[in-house]
């Protein structure tokens, strides 16, 4: 195995954190509980990319505790961190200097990546970020109306015509950004299904990134994950119960949402989450378990009870 890999492979389990404008939520908008995903809610409720900007206005997350998400982390046996820098949404947390739809134009404004990359080389946890292909707030996107997209008019979007090259110079700098300043050691991509993103698009971004810091680590998704298995296949809300040829994370939800959502209190009990570990790491998969925060930053009580139940199981191996 390439050297670069090896500390993924020895790391086993990690934490995952969905954390945006969509925390603030919880699953409700204007008084309605909203089915799907917490942080597909622009989608889900159909809010038109202006109107959800506005939450930006109220994003104050001041119980936001990067050493206490990272100690956590820690206690739970975890080996790195992968947080949404940019979700489909679109809301960087970062300052970024490519767009004023982020976390320096809200009233909390802190540094939260630097926080939490700098609790992270403190405590020897790798720190990875996420970053979504498509973007429901850039201007070179819009939902789509026409003929069989209409039907998901937000998870299929539209790149308006001539505007690719523009979006793809954008995303280039703002991964820049992330390795540049945070020294990010994983990139988490997602959205290859867009129809606009080609295979070639995410070949070209994966050695774009590896250009900038070659010892970092891409998950699939940055092409189409169905022909692109480099630096590891992705399967979601499921696993491999057989070893496959090539290096595999399965990313899992503690309770059904990624995103914070109030009322889900379908949380996996510790028994659950400590055998889905070990059948994954058995066939050669890491476990990438994620938590929300809401939308004042904290972690829900019972993802981190669950979470250091599992850790305590994990000692006693
Ligand atoms: C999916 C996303 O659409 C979900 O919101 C979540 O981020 C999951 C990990 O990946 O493709």
């Amino acid at each position: 195995f390439e050297n670069r890999m090896q500390w993924f492979t020895d790391a086993k389990y990690g934490m995952f954190i969905h954390f945006g404008l969509y925390s603030q939520l919880g699953g409700v908008w204007k008084g309605e509980n909203i089915p799907k995903y917490a942080e597909w809610i622009q989608a889900n409720a159909d809010i038109s990319p202006q109107e959800y900007a506005l939450l930006a206005h109220s994003f104050n997350p001041t119980n936001f505790n990067a050493d206490a998400i990272v100690k956590t982390a820690k206690k739970a046996g975890m080996k790195y961190i992968v947080i949404t820098t940019k979700h489909h949404e679109g809301f960087c947390l970062w300052d970024s200097k490519y767009t004023s739809f982020d976390v320096g134009s809200t009233p909390f404004k802190r540094d939260i990546l630097k926080e939490l990359s700098e609790a992270c080389k403190k405590n020897g946890i790798r720190f990875g970020t996420y970053y979504s292909i498509f973007d429901w707030h850039h201007p070179s996107q819009e939902r789509n109306v026409n003929g069989k997209d209409a039907e998901t008019p937000w998870a299929n979007n539209k790149m308006k015509e001539g505007k690719k090259a523009e979006y793809v110079t954008y995303m280039k700098n703002q991964i820049k950004e992330l390795v540049d300043r945070y020294d990010t050691d994983l990139i988490w991509f997602d959205g290859d299904w867009a129809n606009w993103w080609t295979n070639n698009d995410g070949i070209d971004l994966y050695n774009y990134i590896r250009g900038l810091k070659p010892s970092i680590i891409i998950n699939n998704r940055v092409a189409k994950r169905k022909l692109f298995l480099k630096d590891y296949g992705t399967p979601e809300q499921t696993h491999f119960d057989k070893a496959v040829d090539y290096k595999w994370e399965a990313c899992y939800t503690l309770n059904d949402n990624w995103g914070f959502k109030a009322a889900d209190t379908n949380w996996k009990q510790p028994e659950e989450v400590y055998n889905k570990l070990k059948s994954i790491n058995n066939t050669g998969g890491n476990l990438l378990l994620n938590i929300g925060p809401d939308g004042t930053g904290k972690v829900p009580k019972e993802s981190v009870r669950i979470l250091l139940k599992v850790g305590e199981m994990l000692k006693n191996d």
